[in-house]
């Protein structure tokens, strides 16, 4: 085996693109076999850090399930064919369906390694359009709609949200996240570990409200449970206290404050207290240190995204950093100034709410998609519009969203679908046709996204690791052929020039060749204040208070200050693990060794009560569906709160996935509900489902 510096080793630089942190890789090389992967030390961001999934990238790579050319269902299983039989067969069924039905009668779906493949970001949304179809849909509302929502009605684009500036911070303030394990979302923060002992180091702080004590709330000053979906009341709360004790120091470019402060008149420490679990005292302190605080930054992720009232908790934590005066000054939260900007130069559509309303249940649109959790009964239930076709394009919603197994036997109702994936998973098995794209060290990478949202304003454009297979087609060019076979007849303008001209049109004027000579990534320093400027709001001004927020807090003062009544339901909540990304990477040995993370955590106190040891099978049951799973006890749980992860219970009739045969457990989303949407947004309740829990024996 040659070893890291033998002389038949080559080593390239790469980006790992399976998480937001954006890490820096070098690939080492023996031909074109990956022989090793690690941190490049020189990566302004990442600075040499990695995490045991970008090691699995060479298990993808080298995986023999990973699908390589086309695949085709057929009665006697999947079978391949040529790239122009797919890509016809595919063009050619989408417009037979549009053309006897209607444009909405084909539906997409987008799921979030879109984000993460340059070629699908620069492309897909060209074949979408071109579809004309309302019946759009993606992995957005089951993540971070609300902070998009809130941004749209904030700062007048749904992609302009500002970043906790960490590595400055004097406070860090986070409801419902887990960087240490996630590595930061709308916060690209490589080894957050590292930079929490830096906050430490120099007299900073951070308090965590989770209803778990996570491994981010272990690292913590002071950790706070909440109970499940109450984050609004608690949030809310500690605007109050601020907004009528002070000290409020807003920016003299916001609006609306006296409005807030009216409107949250009820939502006092009090009230808060009985909904949250968490003590009056506690609240009314924290929001004043918060405010007193040299400089603080509140973050709040998918733990407080998807839940009932998650469009206020974004909103709300907004408002925290707004009237503290924190938003836009060092160690507060600031905009990026990216060096490819989407947001300035107008590349990516700013947003919009409730133009036009899902057929079937009447849920209002976001930036032209409907919520996910209406796409199962939109392909069921009979009528004009109704849905007969499906593209998903990187995703696996039937583990990932609401019901899951209902969408599931929805599929199986379609008249045709189709899946772009590199996987046979759960959701792409009920597919006609798979068109499968390179992987991404055979492709070009830069982070249009996720560069919009680093702690530090970065750039780094890396070329393709390996050489792309003879026959094989990248992402962009899947989408722009079948685009062509539609009718779409523009030329073809491959990523990287697209990458090019974005940057020229950048602030910093920088090009692709220029970027060049930063093979490790060219480091534009730390964030920067750039408000007002930068809104994209039509007066370039903040209303804190939009109308569609205040009858939100009137729903929540009349829906969520009210306390409920007693029930022996437990909560349930999800979890990451640093060696699991959503749905997949399960078929890596090297991921999956050791122990079964899929388990039910609990209480040891809800376990007895329920006649449960450690390691017994538990039935878990909710409205829609039920699980069968073994239990560990945490005192690490909030008593009343079971958590289990998502991204399980794989199917392997029709599946290719040899050693995710090996991983087990279920999915937790056949136990949430497609019914319950936060009514702001339409955004999937996730977190604080209630379930009932027992020995799997009794019925
Ligand atoms: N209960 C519960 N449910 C959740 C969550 C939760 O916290 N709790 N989290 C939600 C969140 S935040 C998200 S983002 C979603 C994620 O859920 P989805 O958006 O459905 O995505 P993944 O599970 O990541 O799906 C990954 C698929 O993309 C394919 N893929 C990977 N890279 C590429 C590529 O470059 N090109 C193409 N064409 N395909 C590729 C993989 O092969 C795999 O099949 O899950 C959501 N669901
Ligand atoms: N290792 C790893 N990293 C990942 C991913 C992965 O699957 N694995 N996925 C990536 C993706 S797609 C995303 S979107 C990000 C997500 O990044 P994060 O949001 O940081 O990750 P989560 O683990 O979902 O964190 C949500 C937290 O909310 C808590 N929570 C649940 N319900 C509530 C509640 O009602 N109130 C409060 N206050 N807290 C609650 C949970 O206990 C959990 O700790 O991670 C990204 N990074
Ligand atoms: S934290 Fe891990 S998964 Fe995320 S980019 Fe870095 S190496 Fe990749
Ligand atoms: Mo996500």
């Amino acid at each position: 085996m040659p070893k890291d510096n033998a002389p038949d080793t080559v080593s390239r630089l790469a980006t790992c693109n399976l998480c937001e942190a954006m890490c820096g890789l070098r690939v080492d090389l023996a031909g074109d076999r990956v022989t090793g992967i690690r941190g490049d030390v020189e990566d302004p961001l990442s600075r040499g850090h990695i995490c045991p999934k970008a090691v699995a990238l060479q298990d993808v790579h080298n995986d023999p399930d990973r699908l390589r050319s086309p695949v085709r269902r057929t009665s006697s299983g999947w079978a391949e064919i040529s790239w122009d039989e797919a890509l016809d067969l595919v063009a050619d069924r989408l417009a037979e369906i549009r053309d006897e039905h209607g444009a909405d009668a084909v539906a997409t779906f987008l799921g979030n390694p879109v984000l993460h493949s340059l070629g699908a970001m620069t492309h897909v949304m060209r074949l979408v359009r071109l579809l004309r179809t309302r019946n759009r849909f993606s992995a957005t509302s089951v993540d971070n709609l609300p902070s998009q929502l809130t941004s749209y009605l904030l700062y007048g684009h749904q992609w302009l949200h500002p970043v906790p500036d960490l590595d400055r911070t004097s406070f860090f303030l986070v409801f419902g996240a887990n960087p240490v394990v996630s590595n930061g979302s709308l916060m690209s923060a490589p080894n957050v570990s590292r930079r929490l002992r830096a906050l430490r180091e120099r007299g900073g702080r951070m308090v965590v409200f989770d209803p778990r004590r996570t491994e981010t709330a272990k690292r913590a000053d002071e950790h706070h449970f909440v109970r499940p979906g109450t984050d609004a009341a608690l949030i809310l709360a500690m605007a109050q206290v601020i907004l009528t004790g002070g000290p409020a120091r807003p920016a003299p470019y916001v609006d609306g404050l006296e409005q807030v402060r009216r409107a949250l008149e009820d939502f006092t420490p009090e009230r808060a207290a009985q909904i949250t679990g968490v003590a009056a005292d506690t609240i009314r302190r924290l929001a004043r240190e918060f405010a007193a605080a040299e400089s603080a930054a509140c973050y709040g992720r998918v733990g407080v995204s998807t839940q009932r009232f998650g469009a206020l908790c974004q909103w709300g934590i907004q408002l925290l950093n707004l009237i503290t005066g924190n938003l836009d000054r060092p160690g507060g939260t600031l905009m990026s100034t990216p060096a490819l900007d989407l947001v300035g130069g107008g590349q990516i559509d700013a947003g919009g709410y409730d133009r036009w309303r899902s057929r079937v249940r009447g849920l209002p649109e976001f930036a032209g998609e409907f919520p996910v959790a209406t796409l199962a009964e939109e392909i069921t239930t009979p009528g004009t519009g109704r849905v007969r076709a499906l593209l998903t394009v990187s995703g696996n919603p039937v583990l990932s969203t609401p019901g899951g197994h209902v969408l599931s036997a929805a599929l199986a109702e379609l008249e045709f679908m189709a899946g772009v994936d590199f996987y046979i998973n759960e959701t792409t098995r009920h597919a006609d046709v798979i068109l499968p794209p390179t992987h991404v060290l055979e492709r070009d990478h830069y982070d249009l996204i996720f560069r919009l949202f680093g702690i530090r304003d970065t750039a780094r454009y890396t070329p393709a690791v390996l050489p792309k297979p003879t026959g094989a087609l990248d992402d962009w060019e899947i989408f722009s052929g079948l685009a062509e076979r539609l009718g779409n007849s523009g030329p073809r303008v491959p990523p990287a020039r697209i990458v090019d001209l974005g940057l020229a049109a950048g602030p910093y004027d920088l090009t692709l060749a220029g970027l060049g000579d930063h093979p490790h990534g060219l480091d534009l320093g730390p964030l920067k204040p750039s408000l007002p400027g930068r809104l994209q709001t039509p007066d370039q001004r903040i209303n804190a208070a939009p109308a569609l927020v205040l009858d939100d807090i009137e729903r929540a003062r009349t829906e969520l200050l009210t306390p409920r009544p007693a029930t022996t339901r437990l909560l349930l909540i999800g979890r990451r693990h640093l060696r699991d990304a959503n749905s997949w990477l399960h078929n890596s040995a090297r991921l999956t060794k050791g122990r079964a993370r899929h388990h039910l955590l609990m209480n040891p106190a809800d376990m007895e009560a329920r006649g449960l040891s450690e390691g017994d099978l538990a039935r878990v049951q909710s409205w829609p569906g039920e699980v069968t799973v073994p239990v560990a006890g945490s005192d690490d749980l909030m008593p009343g709160v079971v958590s289990l992860p998502h991204g399980f219970g794989h199917v392997f009739e029709d599946v290719r996935l040899a050693v995710a045969r090996e991983v087990g457990g279920a999915s937790a989303n056949d136990l949430t509900d497609p019914m319950v949407v936060d009514r702001l947004g339409g955004t999937s309740v996730l977190n604080g489902v209630p379930v009932t829990v027992g020995p799997a024996g009794e019925s």
